[in-house]
């Protein structure tokens, strides 16, 4: 490894997986363009329809089960082997294709698709099938209180404090594939440019938060994120 840093944080949005099939939030076809994240993202909406909820995880499920992942996830997990620093992969996407490509040093912050908690007596176990209101919790046996192990509007996201340690300790910040608007993954950028770290942008388009990028790429993640790891591994 040549590259002169030493800490390293990545993260990653939908549009590393938008060329794996999966769809894109914030985007013109994105999710949210179809329904209303109150309905579906929020612990009230689940709360007043769990079936409609439940049916938008279930879909998402059989998408992502039949998704593939694509070179820039690949170029992600070849960086992380061959990586001499800290590394640190931190994913707002709750699929499964940076484990699937071989990254282990990896954060779910916003929750994984593929297991679902008993909100009765928190289990979290992995489910590739269909769940609904009837469906029973394997530890527990009782059915009503299953939901995806997702992280919802107004929730705590997962893994803050490992966050931000290596936030705090980074001197290399590559945001890929995320519009920045969504919070605190959005504040991460301006938290390493505090710390001083050189900070990247590889996206489709400039994001919201473009701005703050000390560098930034434009081209489709599939394309730029492999060429960005040749240059850092170079
Ligand atoms: C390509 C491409 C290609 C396309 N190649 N690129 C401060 C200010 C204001 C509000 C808040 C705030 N702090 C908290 C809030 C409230 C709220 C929030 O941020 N609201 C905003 C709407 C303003 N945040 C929360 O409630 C969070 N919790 C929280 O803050 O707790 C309190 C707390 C935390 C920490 C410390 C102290 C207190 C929780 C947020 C949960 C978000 N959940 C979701 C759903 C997860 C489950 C699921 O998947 O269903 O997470 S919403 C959705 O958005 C999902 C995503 O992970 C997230 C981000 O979306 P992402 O990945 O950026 O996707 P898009 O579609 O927006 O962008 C795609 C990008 O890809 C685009 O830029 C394209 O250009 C690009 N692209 N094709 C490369 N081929």
């Amino acid at each position: 490894m040549a590259t002169k840093y030493r800490s390293l944080v990545i993260l990653t949005g939908a549009g590393i997986s938008a060329e794996s099939g999966l769809g894109t939030f914030r985007d013109k076809d994105g999710l949210w363009s179809k329904y209303d994240l109150r309905d579906v993202a929020t612990p009230e909406g689940f709360a007043r329809n769990p079936g409609l909820v439940h049916d938008f995880y279930n879909a998402r499920r059989q998408n992502l089960i039949a998704a593939q992942p694509n070179a820039a996830h690949a170029a992600l997990a070849l960086l992380e082997r061959e990586w001499r620093g800290d590394f640190l992969l931190v994913t707002q996407n709750v699929d499964d294709l940076h484990e699937r490509s071989g990254s282990a040093k990896l954060l779910h912050m916003h929750g994984e698709l593929l297991k679902i908690r008993c909100e009765n007596c928190g289990d979290i176990r992995p489910c590739h099938q269909a769940i609904d209101l009837a469906t029973a919790c394997s530890a527990c046996g009782i059915p009503g209180y299953l939901r995806p192990d997702v992280v919802w509007f107004g929730e705590m996201p997962m893994g803050m404090e490992r966050i931000e340690r290596a936030l705090d300790a980074c001197d290399l910040f590559v945001s890929i594939g995320t519009s920045g608007n969504v919070y605190p993954a959005a504040g991460f950028v301006a938290e390493a440019r505090r710390r001083r770290a050189h900070t990247v942008e590889l996206n489709l388009e400039p994001s919201e938060s473009h701005s703050l990028f000390a560098e930034a790429r434009y081209g489709p993640a599939s394309e730029i994120v492999p060429a960005y790891v040749q240059e850092l591994l170079a």
